[in-house]
C-alpha cells in the first residue's frame, strides 16, 4: 500500500537571482513548488511510499513538475494532465531582512489545477493510502477544489487518516473568506496550523484556545515558530470515524477499517517540543518539511516527541535552502539527531 497521498497544486517556481523588490529583480531560476508536492518529495525522500495527485497543463512546465516530482520517487501516475489549461506559475523574491517577509506573484487563476473537482479527480487513488495529506491552499483555488476538500474530509465508512495543513495564504483569499478553512480543519484526523497563522486566519490567540476551536481532530499540531511546537493528542484511533451524518465519532476502541489501516497516535497528551535555533535562509517550505517530517515519524510510531523533533528537523533543513523544497536529512542520520538529548534540544 501506499503510506501517503498528497492532493494539491504545484507550480513551478521562479526564485529570484538578487534580493530587493519584485519590480528590480532582473532574472529568476526555476525551481517547484506547490506545498503538497512538497510534503510529498520529503516523505519520498525519507523512504516513504508515496503519491502526489494533482491537475498540471499539457505543456512544459507540465512535464517539468511531473518529472521532477517523479525524480524524487514519489508515484505521479494519477497526475491529469488538461489540454485546455495551463500549469500554474509563481515568482517570488527573497525575504526582506528587516520584516522577513517577500513579495509573491501567482500566475495560477484558471490553472489545470483550479479546475479540480470531484468530478474529474481520482478517488481510487486519493482514498487508496494510509494517510491522506491535504492543505487549505486548494480550498482557495476555486469552487471546484473546495468542493473536492469538502467531499474528501467528509466522513466515509472507511477513509484514510486524514491530514491537513491549514496554509492560509492571503493573497490567494482576497476575494474569498478562509474561515471555511476551520470548517475544513475540523473534519480532518491531524492539523497542522502556525499560532501566528490561526490568529491572522480565524482571530485564535494561542495554542490551547486553537485546539478549543478544533476540538475533533485526534491531533492537532500547533506550530510555534522558534519556540517550537505543541502538540494535542486526544488519543482516540484515527481513521475509526463513523459515516453518521454528524461525523460523530466511533468507540475509542474501534478498530480500524483494513482499508485504513491504523497509524497509531497516544493517550490524550499535550506535548511541548522547542524547535532548533537556525539562520532563516528562506521560509517558503519549512511548514511542509515539518509536516513531512512529522507524518514520516507518525508511519513509524514513534513517540510523540519525536515526531515533532523530525518535524523541526525537517524544517531547520528548509528553512537554511533558498527554495521552497530542500533535501532532507537521510533517516538514519535524522534519528541519530533526534535521539540527542534535551540540552542539545533546548
Ligand atoms: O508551502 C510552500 C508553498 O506555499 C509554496 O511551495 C507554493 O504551494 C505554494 C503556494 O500555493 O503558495
Amino acid at each position: 500500500t501506499t503510506d501517503v497521498v498528497c492532493l494539491g497544486e504545484s507550480m513551478v517556481t521562479f526564485l529570484p537571482s538578487q534580493p530587493g523588490r519584485l519590480a528590480d529583480v532582473p532574472s529568476f531560476g526555476r525551481g517547484i513548488g506547490g506545498a503538497e508536492s512538497n510534503v510529498a518529495c520529503a516523505l519520498a525522500a525519507a523512504g516513504h511510499r508515496v503519491a502526489w495527485v494533482g491537475r498540471v497543463g499539457a505543456d512544459g512546465f507540465g512535464d517539468h513538475l511531473v518529472e521532477t516530482i517523479s525524480g524524487y520517487g514519489v508515484d505521479t501516475s494519477a497526475v491529469r494532465r488538461d489540454p485546455a489549461r495551463p500549469t500554474g506559475i509563481y515568482f517570488r523574491t527573497a525575504a526582506d531582512r528587516g520584516t522577513g517577509t517577500h513579495e509573491v506573484a501567482y500566475y495560477r487563476a484558471g490553472s489545470a489545477a483550479s479546475a479540480m473537482s470531484p468530478e474529474n479527480m481520482p478517488y481510487e487513488h486519493l482514498l487508496a493510502g494510509r494517510v491522506l495529506h491535504l492543505s487549505g491552499i486548494t480550498a482557495a483555488l476555486s469552487a471546484g477544489c473546495l468542493a473536492l476538500l469538502r467531499d474528501l474530509t467528509a466522513p466515509r465508512a472507511a477513509r484514510p487518516l486524514v491530514s491537513f495543513d491549514v496554509n492560509h495564504r492571503p493573497h490567494l483569499w482576497r476575494d474569498g473568506d478562509a474561515s471555511v478553512l476551520l470548517e475544513l480543519a475540523r473534519r480532518c484526523d491531524l492539523v497542522f496550523v502556525g499560532e501566528d497563522e490561526a490568529e491572522e486566519t480565524w482571530g485564535i490567540v494561542g495554542a490551547e484556545a486553537v485546539r478549543e476551536a478544533l476540538p475533533e481532530p485526534s491531533v492537532v499540531v500547533v506550530k510555534r515558530g522558534s519556540a517550537g511546537a505543541t502538540v494535542f493528542s486526544s488519543g482516540r484511533h484515527p481513521g475509526a470515524r463513523s459515516a453518521n451524518a454528524e461525523g460523530a465519532d466511533t468507540a475509542p476502541t474501534a478498530p480500524a477499517s483494513p482499508a485504513s489501516p491504523a497509524v497509531a497516535f497516544g493517550p490524550d497528551t499535550v506535548t511541548d517540543v522547542p524547535a532548533l535555533r537556525v539562520d532563516v535562509v528562506a521560509a517558503v517550505g519549512a511548514g511542509d518539511a515539518f509536516a513531512a517530517g512529522f507524518l514520516s515519524a507518525t508511519l513509524r510510531d514513534l513517540p510523540v516527541r519525536d515526531r515533532v523533533r523530525h518535524g523541526h528537523l525537517m524544517a531547520a533543513a528548509a528553512l537554511t535552502a533558498p527554495g521552497d523544497l530542500a533535501d532532507p536529512p537521510a533517516r538514519d542520520h535524522a534519528d541519530r539527531l533526534v535521539a540527542l538529548d534535551d540540552a542539545a534540544w533546548g
